[in-house]
């Protein structure tokens, strides 16, 4: 046998250790070798001291799996700079993104790790036994924070430099910087939110400074916000779930005292936050009616206790770890009333917008992060004696991901372009409508898709998508959140239908109108045919579903919120992939990609009317089934 391996290794012209060593052979015989205390036969010996047994003593074997690397993601990422170089192409603009992508490659996604690492503590009482509350975040998460300013990422969407795509700019900043930043985006998005808020209302004082510190690109005056909504009895509920009360002062504050049950991130500088305010005899107004929105700083007095807040605790949390979330006990609050008396909900509604939309950019990001990982890893890792790239199988994988991800981001950059717009003031009115009703759209719809293509995405790392220190997992973690804050699922879908009513439909006219006017550009480009008659097709069954909606009963909207839903992001995404792929400098790719999209069920509320799903008859079969017992023997 060993006269046959030693052949073997001189056949093979052996220049490293392990050429032309059958490997099978080479693993059996080192795991004999490893066995402590047994007596090794000759034919070992040798071989040890040639150097060709592995994993004998300290050596651990001589392979390692390389690890997917983390290029400049404005470079690797073709949609993204394909659509700036169609609608905005600025040099100033792409140089900036150019540059920060190398950044966030070198510098920021170290960061973003060490905040996941070195996840925020809650310090209750200092060592002499004063209560302080101080929340200990990590070095990384407060370089986040001077980055932030530096690179205006809130800022950027407030200076006007780029006009009307001064949004779509600060977003496609964000979008870079989203999966590295260490989740540092959360409260980029309530700043943003909060500062949205305060210059629509108007910013007197004393929020006027307030706004300034929002706003700025100087780390050392630069402000974060809170936008804390959520009591114990829920965060969706927000009209009947507020306990929390304000008492009017005589200088014209409020002192506000309640639960906050989930407050992101609880370090913040500021918040902005709901409350009633209670009369002569204490009486509050019940329900949405009797909200009213409120400015509170964040400050510790002379002996560094927190003026009326007490930090309960730290939120335990599935992912989002990086991030302090906290429950917060109001007990006398100094705050200043901002809204109208029981305008709270309608004032706080800018904040939700773009809070929403923030939550769909970081869903496009995770979802571009997690494909051009794995398109990396696809280069490095073989299996089955080839590369994973000469997979067709694996490639067809990653390339339904790519078409979710592609399909994400246009529809997440249209929302922008229209908040850009009104931001401007020269949003036309089919504009406004389109905002708000893809706002809760896209956000809604991308949270899913996110949660999916990252969860595929690890799975095309195998075992090591699993492992925790590769940094994968907490992808996943932190996507599944996207669903959850800022509006579930359901209660956005429900949002979409009362959107429709209190417009008395004109967001669908509107709807409707854009998505033809994107297919008709189209219409000569054969190769695009199939998409566009897919769309075409889907966009008539919407309509004559929404015809025939206006007939049924609340009760039956009310099933066919979520799959209405769903049709709105799926047809209007492929109008857009559509539209995108009709550029003059578009790729085969993009061709590929609107055609492949529009294989999808584009219409799944026609689908689903047709089965029967929303008819009177189907609640009690859901409730049968979701509570389906055995039956007692
Ligand atoms: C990376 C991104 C990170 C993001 C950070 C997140 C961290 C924070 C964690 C949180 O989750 S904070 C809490 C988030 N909570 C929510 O998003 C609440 C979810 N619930 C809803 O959205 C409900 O639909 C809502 C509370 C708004 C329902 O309340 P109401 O009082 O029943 O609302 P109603 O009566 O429909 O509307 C009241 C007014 O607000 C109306 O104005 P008018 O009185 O002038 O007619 C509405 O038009 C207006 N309004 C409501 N929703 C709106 C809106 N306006 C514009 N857009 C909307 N979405």
């Amino acid at each position: 046998m060993l006269a046959f391996l030693l052949n073997r290794r001189a056949a093979g012209g052996c220049c490293r250790v392990w050429c032309g060593v059958p490997r099978q052979l080479v693993h059996i015989r080192s795991a004999s070798v490893a066995e402590a205390g047994t007596r090794r036969p000759d034919e070992e010996q040798l071989w040890e001291a040639a150097g060709y047994l592995p994993f004998s003593r300290a050596k651990i074997g001589a392979f390692f799996q390389e690890r997917p690397v983390l290029k400049n993601p404005f470079l690797e990422d073709a949609l993204l700079r394909g659509y700036l170089k169609r609608h905005m192409p600025d040099k100033a603009a792409v140089s900036d993104l150019r540059a920060f992508g190398e950044r966030v490659a070198n510098e920021v996604d170290g960061w973003g790790r060490e905040c996941e690492v070195t996840a925020p503590r809650l310090v209750h009482f200092d060592p002499w036994g004063r209560r302080v509350d101080h929340i200990v975040t990590s070095p990384a998460w407060k370089r986040m924070k001077d980055l932030s300013a530096q690179e205006g990422l809130v800022a950027s969407g407030y200076e006007g430099t780029f006009w009307e795509w001064s949004r779509v700019y600060q977003m496609s900043k964000l979008y870079l910087f989203s999966p590295s930043s260490g989740l540092y985006t959360c409260p980029l998005a309530m700043t943003d939110g909060a500062a949205k808020v305060i210059q629509s209302i108007g910013a007197s004082w004393p929020v006027k400074e307030a706004l300034g510190r929002l706003t700025t690109r100087q780390p050392e005056r630069f402000w974060t916000s809170g936008q804390w909504m959520t009591e114990r009895q829920g965060g969706s509920d927000v009209g009947h779930g507020t306990e929390t009360v304000a008492v009017p002062q005589t200088d014209g504050s409020f002192k506000l005292h309640g639960f906050k049950w989930f407050t992101s991130a609880t370090d913040a500088d500021m918040t902005l936050t709901l409350a009633r305010v209670q009369d002569g005899t204490g009486a509050t107004t019940p329900g949405s009616r009797g909200l009213s929105l409120f400015y509170a700083e964040v400050s510790r007095d002379e002996d560094g206790r927190l003026k009326g807040i007490e930090v309960q605790r730290l939120k335990d949390k599935l992912g989002t770890r990086q991030m302090p979330t906290a429950e917060l006990l109001l007990d006398g609050l100094p705050a200043h009333r901002l809204s109208e008396e029981g305008r709270g909900v309608a004032s706080i509604a800018n904040m939700l917008t773009i809070t929403r939309i923030h939550n769909s950019v970081s869903a496009a990001a995770a979802m571009r992060r997690v494909v051009q990982l794995a398109r990396d890893y696809a280069t490095r890792r073989t299996a089955f004696g080839k590369l994973l790239k000469d997979h067709p199988l694996h490639i067809q994988t990653l390339a339904r991901m790519e078409v979710e991800t592609r399909g994400a981001f246009l529809l997440v950059m249209d929302v922008c372009r229209l908040l850009g717009r009104e931001e401007c003031g020269i949003a036309t009115q089919l504009d406004t409508h389109l905002l708000r009703l893809l706002t809760p759209v896209v956000k809604l719809y991308t949270a899913k898709q996110a949660v999916a293509v990252v969860s595929e995405g690890l799975e095309s790392f195998g075992g090591q998508g699993y492992i925790e220190d590769t940094g994968l997992p907490g992808l996943l973690r932190d996507a599944q959140v996207l669903s959850i804050w800022e509006g579930t699922t359901n209660v956005l879908s429900l949002d979409v239908l009362r959107c429709v009513a209190r417009s008395s439909g004109m967001v669908l006219h509107a709807y409707f109108s854009h998505v033809k006017s994107l297919l008709a550009g189209a219409s000569g480009v054969s190769s695009l045919a199939p998409a566009v008659k897919a769309v075409d097709g889907a966009l008539s069954e919407l309509e004559v579903f929404v015809r025939g909606a206006a007939t049924k009963a609340p009760g039956y909207m009310e099933l066919a919120a979520r799959d209405l839903a769903y049709s709105l992001a799926r047809i209007y995404t492929g109008a857009l992939l559509i539209d995108h792929a009709c550029w003059i400098e578009a790729s085969p790719s993009d061709t590929y990609a609107a055609l492949r999209w529009c294989e999808n069920d584009l219409c799944p509320v026609a689908t689903k009317q047709a089965r029967g799903c929303f008819d009177s008859g189907t609640p009690p079969l859901d409730a049968a089934l979701v509570f389906d017992r055995p039956t007692q023997d």
